[in-house]
């Protein structure tokens, strides 16, 4: 089909295309195919309005969801192409930070795939998040362009007027298709400004903030370390919802709603704080068209669902009423309105909108005037419920509700494990692919010895796929047969690579003294800090010195090695899970809302070692204690200890020798060779004097865990067997499951079953 489509639109066979001109003749092939299963069914229709969509590269999975994939490879191999090589062309777009951008993509394709008439609203950023460099053991952030010419993009031909007080700008609609499994095509829609510069950044990713009419669609999550910063994350956050609104309105209008009936056409799930504006603006929009400010609230709050994505008390963001009226003047009557009838009911200034220092805390907004409040793993949602936000579930336990995320199966086995798709496929056949329980069908081959070292055979494949991928990209070499250790993530304190980085140290000292590992490891870490994150920062930088001393110490690294992906994002874990043998999460309990990378890794056999938080609990119960290595305190622990304010990360450092020669190495002579003094100083003292994530009470469990985990890889079988349980119980962490949960029981479009 694909020589036929380039003989038409190119008069050239394929063998004489280059790999440029294919992917560009794919690109066109799949959005024609996309276009054809386009559908106006349905009268309710959900919008997911999300700062984040991290879509990564679209090429193959479009090709799998459209049923493609293989036809187009055979037909690609047969002229002496590759289909891989074609994907590398594909820029990555950077439009998510992690999981939560990583999430609302897997839900895009799981609500395309279940049939739910349902969109994704974000922002068009033309250099995403930055791009991760490393120079000098420290992580340096670059613009990551990645808008070409030919690209996933269809500019529509709508705009919608947004107002700021001191600015009005057009906000143009581009479409991305996105394309279900076998089924309907929906769209993502991402607003833009057409004045946007992309030459505007000097030195960096630096830029002059205020310069809206040029920087409001560059960068995902400017720095937002000063009011001019704050200020332009509002401006971007209002001209998402803005647009979205008014888009939304548009197209209900068009359905036949009337706009008094608008929850019977419109489902608008707010995913985190971010778009929270959409209410009073919403509201806004309603009274210019008549309803009155009563009815209008009721509607709205009828309308919108909230997705709670974390319970760090500073990610939810408070703006102050200075900054809103600075942006958006014509909001703030409305807020004000909101708050007074909040206050009025609820005198409780727990819950109040705007708090005593003129903030407007926009959870709170979600809360009072949505339909649904939900976390996303069920230890996340109990803590909500019974901690984070207990004011407000006293007044609404009716709104409170539980979705554990989940993962598009598309991406995450189909398309980065083909191996290990067509090894399940030979056992349990395709069913798997539509019903994610129908995994549970291996569970018969438990003992099966022929069918274990398959297992093992694709596991090995995969990771000799990863070191010549690593060696390829970095320049890095691994030993295949040591066990691939893997941390990726967002680099945050409360993720704790800084305890990975101890146990590594610890290893090292160990090595160093002649106790030699039963077997060698190399520890995976793949992490991006915000720019104006310092401590996070002087991780990086601390795990960068390690790989620097440890991969030339000929002592040590025969049987340890540490590896930094650079740049770490959705192409680079698909090349990172699928090979993976320990799965680090390994977060505070009670500090992970689920966590997703979990899922993937344990979707692709490898065995997680971690805490009793997110989603690893119900991991956990899934597969039984022998299938999974738990360590550290529980969240109830960890949640007292914090109230009680007693916790003295010295105390743990004085009782506790490999704990404290592990700190002190930090600040060490080996370690201030590779490494700068001020950062390294700064995370040792953070550490003996705060570490505020209580690394040090879980340390000595961690190790211990560690080592028993290392010790079980030995036993080939058993671990086999483990791995295989792992994948047969990730049946429960498809997004399919988790988005016929959002439809049934929160959007209730009337599709899913
Ligand atoms: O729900 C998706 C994802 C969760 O899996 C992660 O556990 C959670 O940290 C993340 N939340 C955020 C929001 N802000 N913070 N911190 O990224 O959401």
């Amino acid at each position: 089909m694909l020589e036929k489509f380039v003989k038409d639109h190119y008069q050239k066979s394929l063998k004489d295309c280059s790999n440029e001109e294919i992917y560009i003749a794919l690109l066109e092939l799949v959005k024609e195919q996309a276009k054809q299963k386009e559908s106006h069914a349905g009268k309710k229709k959900v919008y997911y309005i999300s700062a984040e969509f991290l879509i990564g590269k679209l090429l193959s999975n479009n090709l799998i969801n459209l049923g493609l994939f293989d036809t187009v490879k055979k037909e690609l191999e047969k002229n002496g192409k590759s289909i891989y090589e074609i994907e590398e062309i594909e820029p990555e777009p950077s439009l998510g930070n992690g999981g939560l951008g990583r999430l609302a993509a897997c839900f895009l394709d799981s609500i395309a795939t279940l049939g739910i008439p349902g969109d994704g609203i974000g922002i068009n950023y033309h250099l995403g998040l930055f791009k991760q460099v490393f120079e000098q053991n420290l992580q340096k952030e670059y613009p990551n362009p990645w808008i070409e010419k030919n690209s996933w993009l269809t500019k529509r031909d709508k705009s919608y007027t947004v107002e700021f007080r001191d600015h009005i700008v057009k906000a143009s609609l581009y479409d991305i298709a996105v394309t279900g499994y076998e089924n309907r095509t929906n769209q993502l829609h991402l607003f833009d400004i057409d004045s946007v510069e992309e030459k505007i950044t000097k030195d960096g990713i630096s830029f002059d903030k205020e310069d809206i009419e040029h920087n409001l669609t560059l960068f995902l999550y400017p720095d937002d370390s000063d009011e001019k910063g704050q200020l332009l994350r509002i401006y971007q956050q209002y001209f998402m919802v803005s647009a979205g609104a008014q888009l939304i309105l548009e197209e209900c209008e068009a359905r036949g709603c009337n706009l008094h009936d608008l929850p019977d056409y419109a489902a608008i799930q707010i995913n985190d704080t971010h778009p929270t504006m959409v209410i009073p603006e919403l509201i806004r929009l309603l009274l210019i068209r008549g309803i009155c400010i009563e009815e209008a609230m009721e509607i709205v709050a009828k309308t919108c669902a909230y997705t709670n994505h974390t319970i760090l008390a500073e990610a939810l963001e408070k703006w102050p009423i200075a900054y809103l009226q600075k942006v958006v003047p014509q909001l703030l009557p409305i807020i004000h309105i909101l708050d007074n009838e909040a206050k009025k009911k609820y005198p409780d200034e727990a819950v109040a909108i705007i708090d005593k220092e003129d903030r407007v805390h926009m959870a709170h907004i979600d809360m009072h005037y949505g339909y649904s409040i939900n976390g996303v793993a069920y230890l996340h949602t109990e803590i909500l419920k019974n901690s984070e936000l207990k004011p407000f579930y006293e007044i609404y336990p009716e709104k409170f509700n539980n979705k554990t995320n989940g993962i598009t199966f598309r991406r995450w086995l189909l398309h980065c494990n083909e191996e290990l798709t067509s090894w399940i496929e030979e056992l349990i056949g395709n069913g798997f692919k539509k019903d994610a329980t129908e995994l549970e069908k291996l569970l018969q081959y438990q003992g099966d010895q022929k069918v274990l070292e398959s297992l093992l055979r694709v596991k090995a494949e995969k990771k000799k796929q990863l070191k010549e991928y690593l060696l390829r990209t970095q320049g890095v070499e691994i030993d295949e047969n040591s066990i691939y250790d893997i941390q990726v993530k967002r680099l945050h304190e409360y993720k704790r690579q800084q305890l990975n980085a101890l146990y590594i140290i610890h290893k090292y000292l160990e090595i160093k003294s002649g106790i030699i590992p039963e077997k060698p490891v190399t520890v995976i870490f793949g992490a991006k800090a915000a720019p104006a994150y310092v401590i996070a920062k002087d991780i990086i930088h601390l795990i960068l010195c390690l790989q620097e001393l440890i991969n030339k110490d000929e002592q040590v690294n025969p049987y340890l090695r540490v590896v930094m992906v650079e740049n770490y994002n959705v192409s680079k874990a698909a090349q990172l899970i699928p090979a993976c043998d320990i799965s680090e999460q390994i977060s505070l309990a009670s500090k992970e809302a689920s966590g997703t990378g979990n899922m993937k890794f344990m979707l692709n056999g490898a065995l997680t070692l971690g805490t009793m938080d997110g989603a690893n609990v119900e991991i956990a119960d899934l597969v039984g204690k022998d299938n999974i290595y738990i360590f550290g305190e529980d969240s109830k622990t960890v949640i007292d200890r914090y109230a009680q304010g007693s916790y003295v990360s010295r105390d743990y450092y004085e009782k506790d020798t490999a704990l404290k020669e592990a700190v002190d190495f930090i600040v060490g002579r080996e370690m201030m060779a590779v490494g700068d003094e001020e950062h390294l100083t700064r995370l040792y003292n953070e550490l003996l004097n705060k570490d505020w994530f209580m690394t040090f009470p879980d340390f000595k469990d961690y190790i211990a865990t560690r080592e028993k985990a290392y010790h079980d890889y030995n036993d080939r079988m058993e671990w086999a067997e483990k791995m295989l349980v792992n994948i047969a119980k990730a049946g429960f962490f498809s997004s399919d499951r988790t988005i016929e949960q959002y439809d049934q029981e929160i959007w209730r479009t009337g599709t899913s079953k």
